[in-house]
């Protein structure tokens, strides 16, 4: 888990996006209407070297991203990996790690995905390690659901329906039924909305 400063810099919506602003770092910004970003690039395909944009969004690239947050918790003997996913939400999705380093939050693609250890759990959080849509295809607005496919590597493919809010669920005390795929029991499952800009 991060510093107090990150916590205190992430945990609000406006501040969350403030993050992002002082954070980014793709170089110099795109001219409007040129998006940095190839449209239509092949899910998977997208640059992710030295990929370590904040949360939020990026007008600078004319893209969207967004957050999905849920707990996992592995019954099973064996070690299970979050290796990616696919929604109508956004173009590519991707397992991110976070860093603190000197107090600046910064995230990195995890290529060979997020483990989950044998009888154990991994929490995703605005806070720290989590999901991120990238590219989003329309706006994530509070109130809504939309669905995505999660893919492991052990417990294969699963499908769930996301609810966008501003807050933890688990926190407000209304999470929704947690969905069990195999080993893995997955709960607490929310995205925090972020507005489409450009994309
Ligand atoms: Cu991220």
């Amino acid at each position: 888990m991060g510093s107090g400063t990150l916590v205190a810099l992430v945990t609000g919506a406006a501040s969350w996006r403030a993050l992002a602003h002082e954070g980014h770092d793709h170089g110099p910004a795109a001219t409007p209407g040129t998006p940095a970003a190839t449209p239509g690039a092949t899910p998977g395909a997208t640059p992710i070297a030295g990929h370590d944009h904040a949360h939020g969004t990026n007008p600078a690239a004319g893209t969207g991203v967004g957050g999905l947050y849920l707990t996992i918790a592995n019954a099973g003997p064996e070690p299970d990996a979050l290796l990616g996913g696919v929604t109508d939400v956004c173009r590519v999705v991707e397992p991110h790690t976070m860093q603190v380093t000197d107090d600046v939050a910064s995230m990195t693609f995890a290529g060979a995905g997020l483990p989950v250890a044998a009888d154990a759990s991994l929490e995703l959080t605005p806070e720290g390690d989590h999901v991120m849509l990238v590219d989003l295809t329309r706006d994530l607005q509070p109130g809504t659901t939309y669905d995505i496919t999660l893919r492991f590597a052990v417990a294969g493919e699963v499908t769930l329906t996301v609810p966008v809010r501003w807050d933890d669920p688990s926190a407000a005390g209304d999470a929704a039924t947690a969905v069990t795929t195999g080993a893995l029991t997955i709960s607490n499952v929310w995205t925090r909305p972020a507005p489409m800009i450009g994309g």
